[in-house]
């Protein structure tokens, strides 16, 4: 399949809930507009930041549908359709599909374990036949997953028996991995990096293209990051990793993607809380939460320089 590589910084998008964590999607432009002004050049969506898993497939659709209304052709929207059942999930790639959404992503089954790379390609190979036209990344994060399946190994059985599959969304740390699937077979793969946290090292492992949730909130510090390995500042480009680490750390001294949508209705963009089981921040926590942001200098520039 010849598809266009994902490049820059691609959000991982929130989904909105009101008050009684019931979808609210008339949400969705206002945050789809606010990205692509921050210059965001993807949309992610129903991943683990989008609570994917916590949605009925009724949702997911519907997620996924106001995601592709309101980017309306401007920047690709990827649609994580990963489900413990591969039939769900080859239901929800193909509306998928039929909506015009620009590629499909999946999580492997988790609650039965893969027991080979060869029977993560039967699953990968079962769900992308549910979008046939369009490019498919296998979303590979074995800290949710449990996964064990050698990546390298998936990436180059899946390249021979699944005719649409296009790369990898990495989410991980092992770099050295990640620069090995970025070489296989003659740099054949889209392996889009998934550690915000990491984006320099990354950067400088040959990534082209991130996908993660601090971009929702934090696309300009990111950017400058990526302008300073561009320019070879190198001091530069540390300096501002290293912000983006206190202000993610910051974060995640409270339930990750909680604070996250605490942060997004910090900023203007009330998405509720998060769906069980995740828990929602406590008021106390916050104002903590605030104090903390405060003190990285998260209120002085990292939203919109
Ligand atoms: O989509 C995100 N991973 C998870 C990727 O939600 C598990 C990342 O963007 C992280 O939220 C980020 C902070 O740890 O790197």
């Amino acid at each position: 399949m010849n598809a266009k590589r994902l490049t820059g910084l691609i959000a991982a998008t929130y989904t909105p809930f009101d008050a009684v964590g019931q979808l609210r999607l008339e949400q969705t432009p206002q945050m789809v507009e606010h990205l692509i002004a921050a210059g965001v050049s993807g949309l992610y969506v129903c991943g683990s930041t989008g609570e994917g898993m916590s949605l009925t497939s009724a949702e997911r659709r519907l997620v996924a549908e106001s995601y592709v209304q309101a980017a309306d052709g401007r920047l690709p929207v990827i649609i994580q359709v990963g489900h413990n059942s591969v039939v769900e999930a080859k239901q929800l790639a193909a509306h998928a599909q039929a909506i015009g959404a620009d590629a499909v992503s999946a999580t492997c089954p988790s609650y039965f374990k893969v027991q080979s790379a060869q029977l993560l390609v039967d699953c990968m190979r079962e769900i992308a036949g549910g979008a046939p036209n369009l490019p498919f990344y296998y979303y590979h994060i074995p800290v949710l997953t449990g996964s064990s399946i050698d990546i390298a190994q998936f990436m180059q059985l899946g390249g021979q028996q699944i005719p649409n599959l296009v790369g990898l969304k990495y989410t991980d740390t092992k770099l050295h991995e990640f620069q090995q699937c970025l070489k296989l077979q003659n740099e054949r793969f889209d392996v889009v990096w998934g550690c915000d946290e990491m984006l320099l090292g990354a950067l400088a492992s040959g990534s082209t293209g991130a996908i993660g949730s601090t971009y929702n909130i934090a696309a300009p510090l990111y950017h400058q990051i990526i302008a300073a390995f561009e320019a070879g500042d190198w001091n530069e480009a540390r300096a501002l990793q290293n912000q983006a680490i206190e202000m993610i750390n910051a974060i995640g001294t409270f339930p990750f993607h909680s604070a996250m949508k605490a942060i997004l209705g910090m900023l203007g963009y009330d998405f509720g809380d998060c769906r069980l089981p995740q828990r929602a921040l406590t008021p106390d926590e916050k104002i903590r939460l605030r104090e903390l942001l405060c003190q990285v200098g998260f209120f002085e520039g990292f939203v919109t320089r």
